[in-house]
């Protein structure tokens, strides 16, 4: 049998957490034969709370779950970590000034870094989830400098799943039989959902969705759109922000990660930018993936059109801003 694989969940309490953590137990995250030990943190106001996760966790009875630790304690959570989730984080709330809500995940994301970096396991992989996300990613990263730059991400494949959700509605296909969009940026509303190279399975071949969807106009406009604001159509339908997609994309993020992506496709993961399609370095940006052996790269090649160069560098501006507004909350 396998040794079991230790996976933190940091705002285990939370809304996503509550989704996640019995997708993680039964082996949705790391494989039907992986036995798992979940490590959840949350703060001290949803300690009770917190507990009462852990008694549904053995209440379920899950047989790939060899452990629970529920803890207030940040060392204590990291604790030979192999798979870290950073779903805690402070939401932004009405009224409140961006650079406020910046500060309070800044001092939360270099605490959690210096954490990780003392206590995970060694090649310990990282996946923030937290928003801002790209930006809290890249904090952990300036902050965990002996954890390697390629082992801190962040979730964009929400959006990616999203955005496949989309076309297969359009065309009335199956989404397993969509592939190769891409989310470029930042998981944010500035993100480009691209479709340029996405195809699908079809009985004849795999046929581009550009040629399948014929409408450029709604392919360029309202496509984009519907995918880039679709957290907030979900809080406006469910008075809450996207939970069990969000859950089920960190287990998608993850398990590819690990296990690897299938031969031809690709996924979107944030990811720390060695200036591929000349997005600056030192940004964590969504790129098109691959994953093998553990590692994830970026598919490199890809044509850029004019279209996509805006909207690519757009979104760059905005996470290049992000990271001037986080570097300005240090204290
Ligand atoms: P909730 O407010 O339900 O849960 C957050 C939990 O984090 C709470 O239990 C809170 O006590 C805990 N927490 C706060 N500070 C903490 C700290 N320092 N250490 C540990 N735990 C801490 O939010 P939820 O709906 O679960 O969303 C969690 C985060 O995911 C938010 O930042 C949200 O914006 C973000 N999202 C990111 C998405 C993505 O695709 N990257 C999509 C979904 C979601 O909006």
């Amino acid at each position: 049998a396998k040794d079991p694989v230790r996976v933190l969940v940091t705002g285990a309490a939370g809304q996503i957490g509550y989704a996640l953590v019995p997708m993680i137990a039964r082996g949705v995250m790391l494989g039907p034969d992986q036995p798992v030990i979940l490590h959840m943190l949350d703060i001290p106001p949803a300690a009770e709370a917190l507990d009462g996760v852990k008694m549904e966790l053995v209440d379920a009875a899950f047989p790939l779950l060899k452990g629970v630790v529920a803890t207030t304690d940040v060392a204590e959570a990291c604790k030979g970590v192999n798979v870290a989730v950073m779903v805690g984080g402070f939401p932004r709330k009405e009224g409140m000034e961006r650079k406020d809500v910046m500060t309070k995940n800044v001092s939360i994301y270099k605490s959690q870094a210096s954490a990780l970096e003392q206590h995970a396991a060694p090649n310990c992989k990282v996946l923030v989830v937290a928003n801002p996300a790209n930006t809290n990613a890249l904090i952990l990263k300036e902050f965990a400098p002996s954890i390697p730059a390629k082992n801190i991400t962040c979730l964009t494949r929400l959006d990616h799943n999203r955005a496949l959700g989309q076309i297969s509605e359009r065309l009335s296909i199956q989404v397993s039989d969509v592939k190769n969009v891409i989310i470029w940026g930042n998981h944010s509303s500035t993100q480009y959902p691209d479709v340029n190279h996405a195809s699908v399975k079809t009985p004849g071949g795999e046929k581009p969705v550009r040629e399948l969807v014929s409408d450029d106009a709604w392919l360029n406009g309202e496509f984009i759109t519907t995918v880039q604001q679709r957290g907030a159509a979900i809080i406006k339908a469910r008075k809450l922000s996207s939970a069990l997609s969000a859950a089920s994309a960190a287990c998608d993020h993850i398990r590819d990660w690990v296990l690897g992506t299938p031969e031809g496709t690709w996924v979107s993961m944030g990811v720390y930018s060695d200036a591929s399609y000349n997005v600056p370095a030192g940004l964590i940006y969504s790129f098109p993936v691959t994953c093998k052996n553990g590692e994830w790269s970026i598919v490199q090649g890809l044509p850029i059109d004019e279209f996509s160069r805006k909207k690519m560098d757009a979104t760059a501006v905005e996470l290049s801003e992000e990271k001037d507004l986080a570097y300005s909350c240090l204290s």
